[in-house]
């Protein structure tokens, strides 16, 4: 079986130039852990490793007397406290980002959305009047930055949940207070000795998750926007093929727009591209993988070389000139990786350096100069490139989708609203929304779930709403065009998507970018005619192929928002009947949403179509009903 639905995976696959890839280490690994799996090994303290016999023949219970649930719900609280741990901190990285645009206008940074600034201040209770953009800008980068360390709540960004969803999680006490405490509150209760209950434990880590979602993603995708735009609908291009072969490659990898942003203007100086022509290249050719890549791809246009599992193949094309990573998602396999090519790889992040590979900090206070730095290594390699060879597929795509300019899309500048989605959900033209998120993983085939999956929703006239490399496998299918609502778009969907002229999936941006998917959810809530709460809302979320801790702490923060979310692949969790239950059933009692995992997408969308059905049913609005419009004859005739 091919390891990719993408043939320019396959086709270079078949090249070796002796690096190993992610899929033979993969292969190398196999039998993997069976107690890891399922989640039921404990190493938390050293009278263990202990693990759980799942088949109830062995130790039911770790040597501190620690049951199967309790093990399997402080690993997965540590999988949420990861992953909101490095949502948030990057969250913090862009507000330091946005206080060095007003104290060093040198650096680089400046502020690109007053509107966007003005809404974020005012919910910071920032005072407006007879005030400078920098003045507000410095108060509000100021205020999000003491959301971290706040110790008691609520974060100011939950008011943006409906008030129902508010009250439940007032009644369960998991209103989030400060982003660091809740994640420092899950590290404590998870150690060796404290909370042994898997429903307490659970609670906590419900907290955590909203305080990334609703907190240190928020803030990040907020104040990126207030620094370098809100994404609006934009053209560009994906897949390998958009890497140049007479022009330097650059590829970003990583997360952070903060660094991303600035390689963008430094590739574009006109001194660089000069240097570039020095050397015999035509230009300057930037573009990224992962979620850095759909940062500048929603503001800029930039083409996305790929999502994660392609990060050691574009290396592979022997085209690539320099590689500039950041944090999260980059595989420690890269230095040895690009050693066997002609590829300079540059760390930046003092919080991610490896063995052997150059590392030039960037800062934002320097934010420019370094940038320049960087680019400047690329170039002068470009020299030193040998055969190149960059598979020929690429694809277009429209993307851009903010909660913003999906409200401009459908009502216009004046009127921008969501009354049109609301209105087309309840006449069951658009049967509902999914969020469609996440990773690659290698224990799967490659980019396959996410494109049969969203194929699937959008046939049933679902409209899907993406981001991270989730998104980047389905633009690379072509569904991120408007035709392709001709093409695979149910009869409702393609009417809706070919009056607006949008494509039947949206992308919305990089992981942290979820949580603009929370703000569309509340205003649909708001918007009325679907319900009082999000967990009334015709919606599901989905993880086909995800790997990283990220996506529990996304997963959980969506689940405790009262959504239905199914991961594919695994989870780990089946180790304890009781865990599982209580996260697959017990919790849509307690927040309204719930966890599922299916191994094929097939049944994925069975279980998202199967709960979008009944929230339908549940509103009232399961038989299509048309809006109808009364002339004067129509009315004379109502009895009053
Ligand atoms: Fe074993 Fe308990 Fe220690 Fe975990 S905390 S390693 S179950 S003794
Ligand atoms: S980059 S977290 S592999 S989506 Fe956000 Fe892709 Fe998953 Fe990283």
């Amino acid at each position: 079986m091919e390891k990719s639905i993408d043939p320019a995976v396959n086709e270079l696959l078949k090249k070796s130039n002796g690096a190993s890839t992610v899929w033979q280490r993969a292969e190398a690994m196999l039998p993997q852990c069976g107690f890891g799996e399922l989640g039921v090994c404990c190493r938390i303290c050293f009278m263990g490793p202990c693990r759980i016999d799942p088949f109830g023949e062995g130790p039911q219970v770790g040597v501190c007397g620690a049951t199967a649930q309790v093990i399997a719900a402080r690993n997965f609280a540590r999988m949420i406290a990861g992953g909101a741990a490095a949502h948030s901190d990057h969250g913090r990285d862009v507000a330091n980002a946005l206080l060095t645009a007003v104290e060093n206008p040198d650096a680089g940074y400046r502020i690109k959305d007053t509107a966007k600034l003005y809404k974020v201040a005012g919910y910071f209770n920032i005072d407006l009047k007879n005030k400078k953009v920098n003045d507000i800008a410095r108060e509000t980068a100021i205020a999000a930055l003491a959301e971290f360390g706040q110790q008691t709540g609520p974060l100011r960004f939950i008011q943006r949940a409906p008030q129902a969803r508010r009250e439940i999680w007032q009644r369960l006490g998991i209103t989030p207070r400060g982003i660091d405490r809740e994640i420092v509150e899950i590290m404590h209760r998870t150690t060796m000795g404290v909370d042994q209950e898997h429903t307490n434990i659970m609670l906590q880590g419900m907290r955590a998750s909203l305080a990334d979602g609703w907190g240190g993603s928020m803030v990040a995708t907020e104040l990126q926007d207030i620094l370098f735009g809100t994404p609006s609908p934009i053209r560009g291009q994906v897949n390998l093929g958009v890497l140049s072969e007479n022009e330097v490659n650059i590829v970003v990898h990583g997360h952070e727009p903060v660094l991303s942003e600035m390689i963008v203007l430094a590739a574009r100086d006109e001194e660089m591209l000069a240097l570039a022509r020095s050397k015999g290249a035509a230009g300057i050719n930037l573009t990224g993988i992962c979620c850095t890549a759909n940062e500048i791809l929603l503001r800029h246009g930039i083409a996305v070389a790929g999502n994660f599992l392609q990060q050691e193949l574009a290396v592979a094309t022997g085209a690539v000139d320099a590689m500039i990573v950041d944090v999260q998602c980059i595989m420690a396999s890269l230095g040895e990786f690009c050693r066997h090519y002609h590829t300079k790889l540059v760390t930046t992040s003092p919080k991610a350096k490896m063995d052997g590979v150059t590392h030039i900090e960037f800062t934002e206070h320097e934010a420019l100069e370094k940038a320049k730095e960087i680019v400047k290594i690329a170039i002068e390699n470009f020299p030193n490139r040998g055969a190149v060879d960059i598979p020929k597929h690429k694809m277009d795509l429209v993307a851009g989708f903010s909660h913003e300019a999906i409200l401009y899309m459908l009502g216009g500048s004046f009127r921008g609203s969501y009354t049109p989605l609301n209105d087309n959900i309840i006449n069951g033209r658009i049967k509902g929304v999914a969020g469609v998120v996440g990773c690659n993983n290698p224990k799967t085939p490659h980019d396959v779930a996410h494109v049969e999956l969203v194929k699937e929703l959008i046939a049933n006239d679902i409209l899907v709403v993406q981001t991270g490399c989730s998104g980047i496998a389905c633009a690379k299918s072509g569904l991120m065009t408007p035709e392709a609502a001709v093409q695979f778009a149910g009869p409702g969907l393609k009417q809706v998507c070919e009056t607006v002229g949008m494509p039947p999936v949206l992308h919305s941006g990089s992981c942290v970018d979820n949580s603009r998917i929370l703000v569309a959810l509340s205003e649909m809530v708001t918007t009325g005619g679907l319900g009082n709460d999000i967990s009334d809302l015709p919606v599901a979320g989905a993880a086909p192929e995800w790997m990283s801790e990220k996506a529990i702490s996304i997963g959980q923060y969506f689940v405790a928002s009262g959504v239905f979310t199914v991961f594919g692949v695994g989870l780990p969790v089946f180790g304890s009947p009781v865990f599982r239950d209580y996260l697959f059933k017990d919790l849509e009692k307690l927040v309204g949403g719930s966890w599922a995992m299916e191994k094929t997408p097939a049944e994925m969308a069975a279980r998202m179509i199967d709960h979008i059905r009944k929230k339908r049913e549940k509103l009232g609005i399961s038989k299509a009903k048309e809006r109808v419009l009364y002339d004067m004859e129509m009315r004379r005739e109502l009895v009053v």
